[in-house]
C-alpha cells in the first residue's frame, strides 16, 4: 500500500492502525505492507498504481485529481468548508459524486479523512494580501496554486516530504498547509510566523481497486470494509486533535501565531470567492450538486 506522507504524520499512522486491525480480524491471514513517504510509488503516480493494479490499495490527496473533474477539488476551494462541521457536511455530499467517478475508472473509496484547517506560514508577518506579492509559495495542488497566484505570489509546486529542502535552498519562502505538516517539515527551521487563516480543510482518501476488492474472500471484504469504517472515524477524531495540538507546538518552537487581520482575510475571500466562479464555470451538473447539495 503505497502513501505518499511521512511516518510522522496521522494519516500514516492511521492507515498502520487500519492494517493492524484488518490482520487482527483475518487472524493474521491478510497482511498490508505500508509504504510511507512516497517510497513505493510518488504521489502523483499512486492512483494510476492502483487503477491498473500494480498495487491493490493506496492513499492520495483528493483534490489533486481536480484536473479530472472538478467534484474531487471541492474540499480545497477556499473558504467554501472550514471547519470540520462543513468538511463533514461537504463530504456526505462530496462522497456519493466521487464514488461513481471512482467506479469508471474500476476504484473503490474505503475511507477520507481530513487534514487540519490550512494556515499561512511567512517569514514575516502577512496583514493584507499585498504582504503576498511576490513570494516565492508552496503548493501542493491545482486550488492551492490558483490561489497563490492570485494573490500576486509566486507559486511551486513541492511534494511535503520535499518541504525543508525547498525552503533551505531558497526555492520557496512561504506556504499554506496544516499545522500538521507545519510540525512535520519543522517549518521553525525557515519561517518564523503563522497565521491561522483556516481556508479549507482538505482530504486524504484510500481507494482499493474494485477487481482485487472482488477477488477477496467474503470474510476478508468484510474485515476490510469494517476496518475502514473505523479509520473514517479514526481519522477524524486524531484530525480534530491535532489542529489545537500541532499549533501548541509550533508555539513552543519559537513560530510566532497570530490572529490574522480582518484585512487580510477579506482579502483572502475576495480571492476565494472568484475562485468559486472560476469553479462552477469548469464543473460539471454533478459536481455542482455537491455544493447545492452541502448549502441546504
Ligand atoms: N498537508 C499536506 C496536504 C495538506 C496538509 O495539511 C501537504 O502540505 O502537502
Amino acid at each position: 500500500m503505497p502513501t505518499p506522507y511521512s511516518d510522522k504524520v496521522f494519516h500514516t499512522a492511521n492507515i498502520i492502525e487500519f492494517a493492524k486491525d484488518i490482520e487482527a480480524a483475518t487472524d493474521g491471514a491478510f497482511k498490508i505492507t505500508v509504504h510511507s513517504a512516497g517510497s513505493l510509488y510518488k504521489h502523483a503516480d499512486i492512483k494510476n498504481a492502483v487503477r491498473s493494479q500494480q498495487v491493490p490499495i493506496g492513499e492520495f490527496f483528493l483534490s489533486r485529481l481536480s484536473n479530472e473533474d472538478a467534484a474531487y477539488g471541492v474540499d480545497s476551494q477556499p473558504f467554501v468548508a472550514t471547519s470540520y462541521a462543513d468538511a463533514d457536511k461537504l463530504w456526505a455530499a462530496q462522497k456519493p459524486v466521487i464514488t461513481e467517478l471512482l467506479a469508471k475508472q474500476g476504484l473503490m473509496p474505503l475511507f477520507a479523512v481530513p487534514w487540519p484547517p490550512q494556515g499561512l506560514y511567512t517569514k514575516a508577518e502577512v496583514n493584507s494580501v499585498d504582504d503576498l506579492r511576490g513570494l516565492k509559495f508552496r503548493a501542493y495542488n491545482a486550488a492551492l496554486e490558483k490561489f497563490a497566484a492570485l494573490a500576486g505570489a509566486a507559486p511551486t509546486q513541492v511534494e511535503s516530504p520535499d518541504i525543508p529542502q525547498a525552503f533551505s535552498t531558497g526555492q520557496v519562502e512561504a506556504m499554506i498547509t496544516s499545522p500538521s505538516t507545519g510540525v512535520s517539515s519543522k517549518s521553525w527551521d525557515f519561517v518564523s510566523t503563522y497565521t491561522p487563516i483556516n481556508a479549507w480543510v482538505p482530504k486524504n482518501i484510500v481507494v482499493v481497486n474494485k477487481a482485487a476488492f472482488d477477488g477477496l474472500d467474503a470474510s476478508v471484504q468484510a474485515a476490510v470494509l469494517a476496518a475502514a469504517e473505523a479509520a473514517e472515524a479514526r481519522g477524524w477524531d486524531l484530525s480534530r486533535a491535532e489542529t489545537d495540538a500541532k499549533t501548541a507546538t509550533l508555539a513552543e518552537n519559537g513560530m510566532n501565531v497570530i490572529t490574522p487581520s480582518a484585512e487580510l482575510m477579506d482579502g483572502l475571500k475576495a480571492i476565494g470567492a472568484q475562485m468559486q466562479v472560476d469553479w462552477n464555470e469548469s464543473a460539471s451538473d454533478e459536481a455542482k450538486a455537491i455544493i447545492s447539495d452541502y448549502n441546504k
